[in-house]
């Protein structure tokens, strides 16, 4: 990616580089089967859905499902990738793990802003608008760049996870064509978890309590 072609945004030097008891048993059941139960996988591969959307207006929606929520794609030069998540109440997005990127040119951006579109314009967009962003390549693969979008200073700033209830993210290589794959994480937040949990054990106690006919 040439930074050269956003000359009013200032890229910081940051950028660039025993026994279990019988409850807790039963609310780690809980989580498992949350977990094995909402396992969204690819929820976009542009081989088989199409490219990505270019309009910062009008980007693909997705509602974000508690599990792996995976986007395979390719860009570079003019070709940008606008992706909005709607995040249900009770839902977070804990990270954002490159799985692959292949191309010759080492340097893409991510950044993302609250709400359904994304309002800063490509070629003149002011950092302090994003809630965060990074430039990210083949040494981010297996690492989370949601968490690296975080520690980028300039920008309005945010700690993840993400909660309620919509983001769009803005992905962009303007070099040599690129392919790549994103898992958006995401998981019930832990009081979900725990408030399903208390209710399976309440509804367990109450079979118990059932006379036998
Ligand atoms: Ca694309």
């Amino acid at each position: 990616m040439r930074v050269r072609e956003h000359p009013s945004l200032e890229w910081p030097e940051s950028a660039q580089n025993g026994g279990m008891s019988r409850a807790s048993t039963f609310l780690l059941m809980a989580g498992i089967t949350l977990a094995s139960s909402s396992q969204a996988q690819v929820i976009w591969d542009e081989s088989v859905n199409g490219d990505l959307s270019g309009d910062r207006f009008a980007p693909n929606n997705f509602i974000l499902a508690p599990g792996n929520n995976i986007v395979i794609a390719s860009m570079g030069g003019a070709d940008k990738e606008y992706v909005h998540f709607h995040l249900d109440p009770g839902v977070s997005l804990t990270q954002i793990m490159v799985q692959n990127y292949v191309s010759q040119d080492d340097v893409a951006f991510i950044g993302f802003q609250a709400g359904s579109t994304l309002t800063e314009p490509p070629d003149s967009a002011d950092p302090a608008n994003l809630l965060g962003y990074c430039l990210w390549g083949p040494g981010d693969i297996g690492a989370d760049i949601l968490a690296k979008m975080a520690s980028t200073t300039g920008t309005i700033g945010f700690t993840p996870p993400l909660t309620g209830s919509d983001y769009t993210f803005w992905i962009q290589q303007t070099g040599d064509p690129t392919d790549y794959q994103l898992n958006f994480v995401a998981v019930p937040e832990p009081g979900t978890v725990a408030a399903i949990g208390l209710g399976l054990l309440a509804l367990r106690r109450r079979a118990r309590r059932q006379p036998k006919a």
